[in-house]
């Protein structure tokens, strides 16, 4: 129950609670939490002490609501270390979930200036630029935007990509893949971008961007992704 003389405030205090709630299970994952108002009479206090709570916890990816229908629990983050360099394919398996594609793009292009400096690429060379929707259980995750020379992978089409990138490169081409750097940063996401991830803007995406390398050091790919915030959680393992 509240604490009224705590220091903490009152919208903390309810936010703490409901969260406890959700993670031991009390509302489920996709139900509907009690309406604003049963939680106004409830907690004894304010509406708009209520909305503030529950809307930070929406901010934080706990629940979501939908217009005209209340506010649901969503389901937990997926929670993916940044210390192994795996597939998206793998880390969907590995969690239980099964993953799929879409995609919406792919083409050769004459690369801008950063992409190929990015993949050291000779002047001339070509890349495809492939455009996929990454689910997980029929649930959008992200969209990746991927850069690879066509010169390491010619005759590579569509079909080719409709399971793992990495599998096909590791399976079919017989490469190793050896390492990658990655930055990450976050953003809100862009009015195209959110009808393919089926979110309503505003909302905040995770951006990251990988070069992977092949062993000797070849750069194979450059990755642009967008994630979606309210689904991914990144973690590392930092030693001193
Ligand atoms: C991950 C990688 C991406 C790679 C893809 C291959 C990040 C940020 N990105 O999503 O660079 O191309 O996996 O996945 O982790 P796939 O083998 O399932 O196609």
């Amino acid at each position: 129950m509240l604490d009224k003389q705590s220091p903490i405030p009152i919208y903390i205090q309810i936010e703490e609670q409901l969260k406890q709630q959700i993670q031991q299970g009390d509302f489920l994952v996709g139900t509907a939490i009690p309406s604003e108002r049963e939680l106004t009479e409830y907690f004894g206090v304010s509406r708009m002490t209520v909305r503030q709570s529950v809307t930070n916890l929406v901010n934080e990816g706990l629940l979501y609501r939908e217009k005209g229908r209340g506010t649901f629990v969503a389901s937990p983050k997926v929670e993916q270390p940044l210390n192994g360099l795996t597939s998206f394919t793998e880390d969907m398996l590995a969690r239980g979930m099964t993953p799929s594609n879409k995609i919406i793009g792919f083409e050769i292009l004459e690369p801008e200036a950063d992409v190929a400096a990015d993949l050291q690429l000779a002047d001339g060379e070509k890349v495809y630029f492939i455009e996929r929707i990454r689910f997980a259980d029929d649930k959008t995750m992200a969209i990746e935007r991927t850069y690879l020379p066509v010169e390491r992978f010619p005759g590579l089409h569509r079909d080719l990509l409709q399971g793992s990138l990495y599998a096909m490169i590791e399976n079919n081409q017989q490469l190793k893949i050896s390492h990658a750097t990655q930055r990450m940063e976050a953003g809100m996401v862009k009015k195209d971008d959110a009808e393919l991830l089926q979110i309503d803007v505003p909302a905040a995406i995770l951006m990251i961007e990988r070069i992977s390398y092949l062993d000797g050091d070849v750069p194979f790919e450059l990755v642009r992704s967008t994630y979606r915030a309210d689904r991914y959680k990144f973690t590392t393992e930092i030693k001193r």
